[in-house]
């Protein structure tokens, strides 16, 4: 309901971005808001003021952001992700405001140490790892590039759990990041969706002889929404991302409440409510849960519930639905989304079954993120009997339909129905989510050039025989606002200094650096940079672990999950490698290097637990030999997160990028270390591959084999080829003999019957391209003009990695939502 006197002083209280009234907002807060004084306010106070300080001038933008799309009926874009690992937010939001100077001058002022305010904020780990990380960049970019873009998801109580290594190995524990409340957030407890399970279908015959499915009987859940803007950089725009909340509908608890029981009411409640409790903490594994099903439909029918109603303000019919929504699916996780588009589309707002269809396929688009068959997610038919009978009614119509079309197109092959339908009919009935995503869509994209070919050449061969004008790729990204801009604030001002700042959203224009990158005075200052990088990193090192390390060594990091395609395995084995040969005095040209490892395991994942142990035992046992220590250094970095990220990338030398070639979909985290001036050892897998074209062979070290080979390999795979090098069998006799662990001396064992057995991963086939091209690295290290001049010429061709420049293909290819350029009238009320 308007009410224009409830306004009429809108926009007299508009907030200033100097550094006198970010003070006057921070004691404000403080005072109002949270209730202290100078005797109480905790350095959490002090940021919780300070970030509803900056979420005041957040809002402004926010609400006249949304004011604009609804005047302006604008196409949006609904992006839907299980995940999103935003990381802490106030540096970014600062960034983005074009206030960071004048609050740490703010601050400055007062007397309060604007780095340890920092510090209190927990990181929002909504995420397990890339996929998530990929989903907050986007954000960042859809807002910088004034697209008007929503993210929608889960608000978890608990995120990624927070790492511990006890005793060498891994502890998980649970990560409150809600604890102290979140001054991000905007509850909205008025805007619920409600979300319907198990019941029964009734099919009622209608008045005009149609049939009607009637889902009931059902057991309800609320969402709540929770949102949280978005801003983009330098600009006004301002969106939205809703993370929904679950919550006992009173319907629920009042069936046992009238059957006299208040406490199984009450645990029905919060039954109900565990739906939000937890993130996942597996990476690319399937592990069928009932409780991730529920989570999965949960989000999705809220937010296609609401992207509904948010049409419907402006729409009385879904003529124009597919010209303004643009609804994408991040992996198969919420894949749900085409049969909840259809459901509500056919049995709610009573379309006909084939202009439904027309519009869910023209509305939804997918993107696929591995290449691992034990990610792929087929729920079993018995799960969504019992939880989703309706949407499985909608599942297999659909497949019904899309089978008669197959049976067209292949009258003569019976077996393409088998490998294209829906169902997967192995011992159980299964629902393939990436065969309903991929027919319910008009687009279907891989995150990196060679991911995209081998989907289309492999995995995914058939579905491209059928819909070839579907499949496309959009090679990922990441935001330089956060991965270089406040990350690495000196490297950002050298740049800045050098080129300008247009590169804050243009990144092509780095390319500008290249022609210093031979300039003797510009290397200087470009190395003082990195060493007070590393220097810093050293201290913030001996903090958590107590490991003094030299920071004149090469910095070599890989920090990632732990997967055995990724093989973390290769990297200490040549660590081991490369101890052994210094202690048998063989000459060779080392450059004093330390090997920082920093990774998540799964909690149910055995071998990548196991790893970390390894990796810890080595550590310990090498970094306590004086013999060696001048030279080699191994850590492993507890609880990798973004916040810990944003330490490394600035600090590296050495970027390890080492999967086996065909596994790894893109990888992110090989972008963020070009772009902080890493070199990177890696195999031609994922965007390494770009990469490489990017910056020039010259300048990046790549090893081993491709995919095509390592494919070919696989079958006949025989780890024993691969021995023949002393140093070698000595590596893997201590592993399987127990060196590491003389109390437990069968310990590692699996560790090395898998090296030596049926390795999937080939660790051993790579093994001595890997030592050839870390001893160019030392070479090269040594020569430190050389180096930092390739180092320079990665920063200067990391332009197409940005994230702006894949949200921009995103969009011209498949979302062609028109950019809104924001403005905020001086003292427009919101109906003006
Ligand atoms: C991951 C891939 C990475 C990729 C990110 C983002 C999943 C399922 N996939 O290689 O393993 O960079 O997605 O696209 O987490």
């Amino acid at each position: 309901m308007k009410n224009s006197a409830l306004f009429q002083n809108w926009g007299r209280f508009k907030k200033g971005m100097d550094p006198e009234s970010i003070q006057l907002a921070f004691a404000n807060h403080l005072e109002y808001s949270l209730s202290k004084d100078q005797y109480t306010a905790t350095l959490r106070d002090m940021y919780t003021s300070l970030a509803l300080s900056i979420r005041d001038r957040l809002v402004e933008r926010w609400i006249r952001t949304q004011e604009v799309y609804y005047e302006q009926d604008v196409k949006r874009v609904y992006y839907l992700s299980a995940e999103y690992l935003m990381g802490r937010v106030m540096t970014n939001n600062l960034i983005n405001l074009g206030m960071y100077e004048q609050t740490v001058e703010a601050m400055n002022a007062v007397h309060v140490d604007f780095k340890s305010i920092l510090e209190q904020e927990p990181d929002m780990g909504l995420g397990n790892g890339g996929l998530g990380r990929l989903a907050a960049c986007f954000l960042d970019s859809m807002a910088t590039l004034s697209i008007p873009a929503y993210g929608y998801g889960i608000r978890y109580e608990f995120g990624i759990f927070d790492q511990e290594i006890r005793g060498l190995e891994q502890v998980e524990c649970p990560e409150n990041w809600l604890q102290y409340g979140n001054p991000w957030e905007i509850a909205r407890p008025e805007k619920t969706q409600r979300v319907r399970f198990q019941g029964r279908v009734e099919h009622v015959r209608q008045p005009d002889g149609s049939i009607r499915a009637e889902w009931v009987d059902t057991n309800d859940v609320i969402g709540v929404a929770y949102d949280t803007p978005i801003n983009g950089y330098a600009n006004e725009t301002t969106n939205t991302l809703r993370l929904w909340s679950a919550r006992a509908s009173k319907e629920f608890d009042l069936e046992y409440f009238q059957h006299g029981d208040y406490m199984k009411a009450v645990e029905e409640k919060n039954r109900s409510e565990t739906i939000s409790k937890v993130l996942y903490p597996n990476d690319q594994v399937y592990q069928g849960r009932e409780l991730r099903l529920k989570q999965q439909y949960f989000f999705v029918s809220c937010s296609i519930q609401d992207i509904i109603r948010r049409y419907l303000v402006n729409h009385d019919d879904f003529d124009q639905f597919a010209a303004k929504n643009a609804i994408h699916m991040n992996d198969t996780h919420p894949s749900l989304a085409v049969a909840e588009l259809m459901r509500l589309l056919v049995d709610e707002y009573n379309l006909a079954w084939e202009k439904a269809w027309e519009i869910t396929t023209k509305t939804c688009a997918y993107t696929n993120h591995t290449l691992l068959a034990e990610a792929l997610e087929k729920w079993q038919v018995s799960m969504f009997e019992n939880l989703l009978p309706r949407p499985l009614e909608i599942i297999y119509e659909i497949n019904k339909r899309f089978l008669r079309q197959v049976s067209l197109r292949y009258p003569e092959n019976p077996d393409k129905m088998k490998q294209l339908s829906l169902i997967g009919e192995g011992e159980e009935k299964r629902v393939r989510m990436a065969h309903l995503a991929i027919v319910g869509s008009h687009s279907v994209n891989g995150v990196a050039a060679l991911h995209s070919r081998l989907l289309m050449e492999r995995e995914l061969n058939h579905f491209y025989q059928m819909f070839p004008e579907r499949f496309n790729n959009k090679t990922n990204g990441v935001t330089p606002r956060r991965w270089l801009a406040a990350a690495n604030p000196g490297l950002a001002r050298l740049i800045s200094s050098t080129i300008g700042e247009g590169w804050v959203t243009d990144l092509f224009q780095l390319e500008k650096l290249a022609e210093k990158a031979s300039n003797q005075g510009f290397i200087e200052q470009w190395r003082d940079v990195k060493q007070e990088n590393k220097e810093d990193f050293a201290a913030l090192v001996r903090d958590m672990t107590g490991e003094i390390i030299n920071p004149e060594s090469i910095f070599d990091f890989q920090v990632k999950r732990i997967h055995e395609y990724k093989r973390q395995t290769l990297n200490i084995l040549h660590v081991v490698y490369r101890w052994l040969s210094l202690k048998r005095g063989e000459a060779r040209d080392y450059a004093p290097r330390t090997f920082f490892f920093g990774g998540k395991a799964a909690p149910g994942y055995y071998m990548a637990k196991l790893i970390i142990k390894f990796i810890c035992h080595v550590a310990d046992m090498i970094n306590k030999d004086p013999q060696t220590n001048d030279l080699l250094k191994v850590i492993f970095l507890p609880n990798y997160r973004v916040s810990l990220a944003e330490r490394i990338f600035p600090a590296s030398d050495v970027s390890e990028q080492i999967s086996t070639a065909g596994y790894e979909a893109s990888g992110t985290s090989n972008m963020k270390f070009a772009m902080n001036g890493a070199l990177t050892v890696g195999t031609a897998d994922g965007a390494n591959v770009e990469i490489r074209e990017a910056v020039g062979d010259d300048n990046i070290f790549i090893f081993g084999l491709n995919a095509e080979e390592a494919a070919e390999l696989g079958p006949r795979y025989n780890a024993r080829d691969y021995l023949g090098d002393q140093v070698l069998e000595h590596v893997l006799s201590h592993i399987s003999r127990g060196l590491f662990n003389p109390e437990d001396p069968a310990l590692f064992h699996p560790l090395s019957d898998m090296l030596l057995g049926r390795d999937k991963y080939l660790n051993l086939a790579d093994f001595h391209a890997y030592v050839q091209c870390q001893e160019q690295v030392d070479a090269l290290y040594k020569d430190q003009m050389e180096w930092t001049k390739k180092c320079i010429l990665n920063v200067a061709r990391m332009g197409f990695f940005s994230s702006d420049r894949t949200i921009s293909e995103y969009n011209k290819d498949i979302w062609k939502a028109e950019p809104v350029t924001v403005t905020r009238g001086e003292g427009k009320t919101p109906d003006a």
